[in-house]
């Protein structure tokens, strides 16, 4: 029976064709997807394992933590502390950055995660993913000393490699190393990652919108106006009607969208000025941005390209626009022409 190509077989593939390349980034690619392997397997089990429910404490950002996010958050810190390709870690889930532990060798490379991003869908079985990104540990940062934030601090074009697992009708990895982006769905029979989505591309144009309208009058007013265009529909200046989605999970969002096309927004509103926005710029904005950018996509803060942004902190927040191309930059066209008005 002719499984097709598994994970492990394309990145290897993909390793022979970088020059030098010693097979620890392809080790490290596949402890990662081991994580997901063993998330979607809680996941999937839900009630029958008693991994539900809350887990009676709140994460560095305030929030309530469930169980699957404390078990998300271990099985990834446990699956990629002990091969020696990491100098560190950073989560969603912890405040400071996670050392690899003393007699574990350490790597070149820095692993940033969201282990259950959409984490509040889960008690209500809504599809929930985990969200990676990996950086370069510079080189100052691989001594012996504990490696520090500012290692970890650096503008999203540095990423060498980011990815997703969807945890929804069918379990996905998606990846992108720099030359596109490609999905790989879980094979439950074999327990293997097989190549099923080749060099996805998001479609310039869209019809459809997601954004959290309850959050309407704190928007902006560039933000206002393309939703307010986007209902009026073929009687308002789009000429066309429009669709929406909101899921509350931007893995299953973006996985949308990279299948059909689409924007996402999560932009800035007054409730979250003070923090900087919702979404968090290091685990979330930048792999989802190298990701959509990938595929022919774009990816803003509204004002600018996230890919660019020059991080302050390790849970820095921005706002986030992105998706089809020509939306995207039709959204950012209202915010600079607000801009130069004001
Ligand atoms: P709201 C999930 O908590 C998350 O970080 C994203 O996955 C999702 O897009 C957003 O927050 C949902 O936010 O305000 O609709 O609950």
């Amino acid at each position: 029976m002719h499984l097709g190509t598994t994970l492990t077989q394309f990145i290897m593939e993909e390793q022979r064709r970088v020059p030098g390349a010693t097979g620890e980034f392809s080790a490290l690619i596949n402890d990662i997807a081991t994580a997901c392997k063993m998330i979607s397997n809680g996941v999937n089990h839900g009630g029958l394992l008693g991994v539900l429910g809350a887990a009676g404490a709140t994460n560095v950002q305030g929030e309530e933590q469930k169980k699957m996010d404390v078990i998300s958050n271990e099985i990834f810190l446990k699956r990629n502390e002990w091969a020696g390709h990491l100098a560190a870690m950073a989560s969603e889930e912890m405040d400071e950055v996670y050392q690899i532990p003393a007699g574990n060798p350490r790597g070149k490379y820095l692993l940033l995660f969201d282990p259950l991003d959409g984490s509040s869908n889960i008690d209500v079985n809504v599809s929930v993913g985990s969200i990676f990104s990996i950086l370069r540990c510079p080189g100052e940062s691989k001594t012996e000393g504990p490696t520090p934030v500012r290692a970890f601090l650096q503008p999203g074009t540095q990423q060498v490699c980011a990815g997703y697992a969807l945890y929804g009708p069918s379990t996905m990895l998606m990846l992108t190393t720099g030359q596109g982006v490609n999905g790989f769905t879980l094979d439950p029979n074999v327990g293997e990652f097989v190549l099923t989505h080749e060099r996805m591309t998001i479609p310039a144009d869209t019809n459809e919108f997601a954004i959290n309208m309850s959050n309407y009058r704190f928007w902006e007013t560039p933000v206002r106006r393309y939703v307010d265009e986007c209902i009026q529909g073929k009687q308002g200046p789009r000429g066309r009607d429009f669709n929406m989605r909101w899921v509350a999970s931007m893995v299953a969002e973006v996985h949308r969208i990279l299948t059909r096309g689409g924007v996402f927004m999560y932009p800035m509103d007054e409730k979250l000025r003070d923090k900087g926005g919702k979404l968090r710029l290091m685990y979330e904005a930048n792999p989802m941005s190298f990701i959509v950018e990938q595929a022919g996509g774009a990816a803003t803060t509204g004002r600018g390209r996230i890919l660019d942004l020059q991080p302050a902190g390790i849970h820095q927040r921005v706002p986030v626009v992105l998706g089809s191309r020509n939306e995207v930059e039709r959204i950012t066209g209202y915010h600079l022409e607000t801009q130069a008005a004001a």
